[in-house]
């Protein structure tokens, strides 16, 4: 099955996550450099306990992306899905714009453009500005005309540049662990905050929408451009039979009330409920369901990483049948459990089974009939960089696994305009820091030149899309590791 001729092969990246430079260019502190800072927190070499590292340099992308683009160019990326950061953009406060940061922006995606790579911007990817957070951030309502006045202002700058664009990344984890509890910044614990928080974004959304259809009239963005939002539902697998109604329970949560206000603009009657049950109903304000009524966006992207299984119980007293414990949230009508047998994991007990991701295509496909674009995909390992050659064998099967499940719902009707993977290279992660590797190119960390290598992953990618989505193979191991050969005889400083 050939794929669409502008079907986007991608790869996806995060701005504090990548790009280092964080008090240069007029740039000041964000959420995560405040929590960085904070929680600076380095455990013992090797285990899979969360670091938290700086993340001043990180890639250093910010000095580096003509080499990254270089490099995008060679591994025949068409697109590259990239978070502007915010706090770049307006460094003091929501009214100067900080014209160092523009440019910045302006020369990456010029020179992606340049490169043949579209450039697919994601505005807001949980980088509060501090001196929005310090005045209440997302449970401050004042926050949607901060964001309005940003996304307005990018589009007007930088809106030339591309026709896919996304609103937000994941809402669900900057709200369930930035707000409902602490573990992501802005670390709030509090079921008020969640709610303002997450209803704010929604509202910020449906802004978005709004300058996006000015910026088309004023002709700074194409008119065929697309606007979506980027979310990662983990498709819910009942435990057991007797589990089917808590799956539907934790489907509804984690499909529709993050995906049905910017989608279809409503909210599942479950999250109302919930709301009123807190006394919190008037987070809601007169006018705001219109306004996600008028303003739904047109492309879903999707982080898939994993499915979930789900149960009524938390088998506390089974915990011997499970990898881990089981996980509880704020609605009590479902657990998520990690069954031991017959379940794949990576290092940090992340389930691997791209079958799910089929299904929920065709879910999203039949409820929102909006395209689709995967915006993240990866496999979180410790890579062996010790030889020559990095040889992740087992990245390249996780993503030829999924990408392979990508091609088959679009063979039975899913409107899949692109597969973005998660990462081009090693970056900070927010689980793991810096020990926790994502990329098709390593990244030397300890060198001050913060040295480019690709691994077995690059090439196996490179060859997909140079084959235009065919060659899906990932285990004839000699053949790839000739291949990487072949790459690193020309690598020379051009590309480190
Ligand atoms: C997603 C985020 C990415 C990336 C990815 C992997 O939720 O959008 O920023 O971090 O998860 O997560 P982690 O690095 O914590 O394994």
């Amino acid at each position: 099955m050939k794929l669409d001729k502008d079907f986007i092969f991608g790869a996806s990246t995060n701005a504090f996550q990548i790009e280092g430079a964080r008090n240069l260019g007029g740039r000041t502190d964000s959420i995560w450099d405040e929590f960085t800072k904070r929680c600076f927190h380095i455990p013992p070499a090797g285990k899979n306990d969360r670091e938290i590292n700086s993340i001043a340099i990180s890639a250093d992308f910010y000095h580096k992306y003509q080499t990254d683009i270089r490099i995008m160019k060679r591994l025949g990326l068409n697109g590259l899905v990239y978070n502007i950061d915010w706090t770049r953009i307006f460094s003091k406060n929501s009214q100067e714009v900080n014209w160092e940061g523009i440019k910045f922006y302006d020369n990456v995606f010029a020179t992606l453009r340049a490169n043949n790579i579209k450039p697919i911007p994601i505005l807001f990817h949980w980088d509060t500005p501090m001196w929005a957070e310090l005045q209440g951030g997302f449970e401050n309502r004042a926050i949607l005309e901060w964001f309005q006045g940003y996304v307005a202002t990018v589009f007007k700058y930088l809106g030339k540049y591309t026709d896919v664009w996304f609103v937000n990344d994941e809402n669900s984890t900057f709200t369930l662990d930035g707000y409902l509890s602490d573990y992501l910044p802005p670390g709030k614990n509090s079921k008020e905050g969640f709610a303002r928080a997450i209803h704010h974004l929604n509202l910020c959304t449906a802004l978005t929408k709004i300058e996006f259809e000015k910026a088309k009239v004023a002709g700074n963005v194409s008119a065929q451009a697309l606007l979506g939002i980027d979310h990662d539902w983990s498709p819910g697998i009942p435990y057991r039979i007797e589990d089917e109604k808590a799956c539907q329970e934790y489907n509804l949560w984690f499909k529709n009330f993050f995906l049905d206000p910017n989608l279809k603009g409503t909210y599942p009657p479950v999250f109302q409920q919930w709301l009123a049950m807190q006394g919190l109903s008037d987070i809601i304000q007169s006018g705001d369901m219109e306004l996600l009524k008028n303003n739904c966006v047109d492309l879903i992207g999707w982080n898939y990483y994993r499915p979930a299984y789900i149960s009524r119980d938390d088998y506390q007293e089974k915990q011997g049948e499970m990898q881990i414990t089981s996980k509880t949230f704020f609605v009590k009508g479902f657990k998520q459990v990690f069954p031991k047998e017959n379940v794949r994991y990576t290092s940090w007990n992340w389930i691997i089974d791209p079958t799910m991701l089929g299904p929920g295509a065709q879910a999203l496909w039949a409820e929102y009939q909006k395209p689709l674009m995967i915006v993240e995909n990866g496999l979180g390992a410790f890579d062996d960089k010790s030889g020559e050659l990095i040889l992740d064998y087992n990245r390249a099967e996780y993503l030829s696994l999924h990408f392979a499940e990508v091609k088959k719902a679009i063979a039975q009707g899913v409107k899949f305009i692109g597969y973005s993977l998660w990462t081009y290279c090693d970056i900070f992660s927010p689980s793991g820091g810096y020990r926790k590797d994502y990329g098709l190119v390593a990244v030397d960390f300890n060198s001050p030149n913060k040295t480019r290598m690709p691994k077995l992953s690059y090439v196996w990618y490179q060859r997909l899309i140079n084959s235009g989505g065919e060659n899906l193979a990932h285990d004839d191991h000699d053949t790839l590791q000739q291949l990487l050969k072949d790459e690193l005889s020309t690598w020379d400083f051009w590309y480190q």
